[in-house]
C-alpha cells in the first residue's frame, strides 16, 4: 500500500477542528493520539447495540459482549506476537500495568538488599511504583545513566547487573526524547544475570513492530490511548510461567474460583488479574485501534513518521537558537527542544496561538531533565496523519515564537 497522510487524516474528524481561528496542527500525539472515526463508532455501535457485562449472564448480550471482549485479547495478543490471549491482562494502561507487576510480582520476587533497576530515561510511572517497592521491601533502586546524546550507557547498565538483580524496568521509546532503547540487548543480559524484565512500550506499539517473544520479555506494558484507541484501556502482556506464579493484585469478582471465609481459590488466567467489571467497551473498541493500524500496516506508519522526523529536525536545526534535546542514533517521533534563553511554556504559549498543540515542560521525566540541567523542553511527538506542511506550519511557528520572545 502507498502511504497517503492526506487520505488518513480524513479518518479522523478532530484534525478538521479549528484553534485561535487556525486550522489543528496537533503535535503532542506522546502525550495521546486521536481517534480514527472507526474507533468513535466501535464505541457507539457498543453502546447502542452491544452492552452488557462480561463473563456472568446467561442472556443473549451477555453472551455477545463476553464474546466481544475475549476477541479483542486475541487480536491485541496477535498484533504483539504473544503466545497465548490469556496472557494478556485488561488493565487501565501502562501506569497501572506497571504497578500490577512492581506490586504482585515484586511481592514475591523482591526481598531486603535485592536490587531493582530503571534507566534514567524513564516516565515517573516506571520509576515510582519500583520506589515503593524498595521502600517496602528495604530493596535498592539502581538507574542506568544516559549520555548527552539521551543514550542508556550499556556499558554502564552491565556493571550494575549482579545476582542481587531481580527486576529491570526501561521503555522501548523515550517519550520525552524519542530515544529507541536496545531492548533485545538489555532482556539478554538481564536473563543472563536472572533477573526479569519489564518493558515499557507506551512510545513503542504505535510506532514500531512490536514481538513480545522475539524481544523475550518478561512484561510489557502499554496503553490504548496512545495507540489511537480509547483513554482508560490498556494491557500487561506477562509470561504465562510468571503470571500463574503471582498473587492477585486486587481482589473482587470475576478474579476468583470460590469464596468461603475460611479459603477463597482464585481463578485462572487472565481472570486472576482482572476484579471487577472491567472497562469491556473500552477493551473491544481498543481491537478496533489494532485492525486499523494493522490495515494500514506499522513498517508504513514508521516509515512515514520518520521521513518527517528528520524534516522536522533538519529544519529546525536551521533556526538560530535551536537547540535539540536528544539525538539518540535511534531515535522515533519525538522533536524535543529549547530555544536559548526562551522559557518552553512561553514558545508552547506561542504555539497554540497559531493552533500548534505541543507538550511542554518536564514530560513526566523529571529526573531526565535535572540531568541535563534544563526547566524542561517544547516537545513535538509525530503520529501517523501529521503531514509535511504540519512540520512547515510548527517551524514557522517556532521561527515566530523565536522573533516574540527575544
Ligand atoms: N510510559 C511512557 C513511556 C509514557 O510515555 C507514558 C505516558 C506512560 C508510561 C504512562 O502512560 P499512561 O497511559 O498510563 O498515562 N506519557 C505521556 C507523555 O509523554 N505525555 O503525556 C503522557
Amino acid at each position: 500500500m502507498m502511504f497517503d497522510a492526506e487520505k488518513i487524516r480524513k479518518d479522523f474528524p478532530i484534525l478538521d477542528v479549528h484553534v485561535n481561528g487556525k486550522r489543528l496542527v496537533y503535535l503532542d500525539n506522546a502525550a495521546t493520539t486521536q481517534k480514527p472515526k472507526r474507533v468513535i463508532d466501535a464505541l457507539v455501535k457498543y453502546y447502542s447495540e452491544e452492552n452488557s457485562n462480561v463473563h456472568r449472564g446467561v442472556h443473549f448480550l451477555s453472551d455477545k459482549a463476553t464474546t466481544l471482549y475475549e476477541n479483542s485479547r486475541k487480536t491485541i495478543a496477535e498484533f504483539i506476537n504473544a503466545g497465548k490471549p490469556e496472557e494478556l491482562i485488561f488493565v487501565r494502561g501502562t501506569t497501572e500495568a506497571i504497578n500490577l507487576v512492581a506490586s504482585s510480582y515484586g511481592e514475591v520476587s523482591v526481598g531486603t538488599g535485592d536490587e531493582v533497576i530503571v534507566s534514567h530515561l524513564e516516565h515517573h510511572s516506571n520509576i515510582v511504583p519500583w520506589q515503593i517497592l524498595c521502600e517496602r521491601k528495604g530493596a535498592s533502586l539502581k538507574v542506568i545513566p544516559v549520555n548527552d546524546s539521551g543514550e542508556l550507557d550499556i556499558e554502564a547498565y552491565r556493571k550494575l547487573l549482579s545476582s542481587r538483580t531481580k527486576i529491570v524496568a526501561v521503555n522501548q521509546i523515550s517519550n520525552s526524547l524519542g530515544t529507541v532503547n536496545p531492548v533485545r540487548e538489555i532482556i539478554r543480559q538481564a536473563h543472563d544475570a536472572g533477573a526479569v524484565v519489564l518493558i515499557d512500550g507506551a512510545q513503542a506499539v504505535q510506532h514500531s513492530n512490536v514481538d513480545v517473544r522475539e524481544l523475550d520479555a518478561d512484561f510489557y506494558a502499554f496503553s490504548g490511548h496512545k495507540m489511537y484507541g480509547p483513554t482508560g484501556i490498556g494491557i500487561l502482556y506477562g509470561k504465562e510461567k510468571l503470571l500463574d506464579s503471582m498473587p492477585p493484585y486486587q481482589g473482587g469478582g470475576d478474579m476468583i474460583k470460590n469464596v468461603s471465609f475460611e479459603k477463597t481459590t482464585y481463578n485462572e488466567l487472565p481472570y486472576k488479574f482482572e476484579a471487577g467489571t472491567p472497562d469491556i467497551s473500552g477493551a473491544i473498541v481498543l481491537s478496533e485501534a489494532v485492525k486499523y493500524i494493522k490495515e494500514i500496516g506499522i513498517e508504513n506508519i514508521a516509515g512515514h513518521e520518520r521521513e518527517l522526523l528528520e524534516y522536522g529536525t533538519s529544519k529546525l536545526s536551521e533556526i538560530d537558537g535551536f537547540r535539540l534535546v536528544g539525538n539518540a542514533k535511534e531515535k522515533a517521533s519525538v522533536i524535543s527542544f529549547l530555544l536559548d534563553g526562551i522559557h518552553p511554556y512561553d514558545t508552547g504559549a506561542i504555539l497554540d496561538k497559531t493552533g500548534i498543540a505541543v507538550r511542554t515542560g518536564l514530560h513526566c521525566t523529571e529526573p531526565l531533565m535535572k540531568r541535563f540541567g534544563i526547566p524542561g523542553t517544547v516537545r513535538a511527538s509525530i503520529a501517523m496523519y501529521n503531514t509535511k506542511e504540519e512540520i512547515d506550519a510548527l517551524v514557522n511557528g517556532v521561527i515566530k515564537a523565536k522573533k516574540m520572545l527575544s
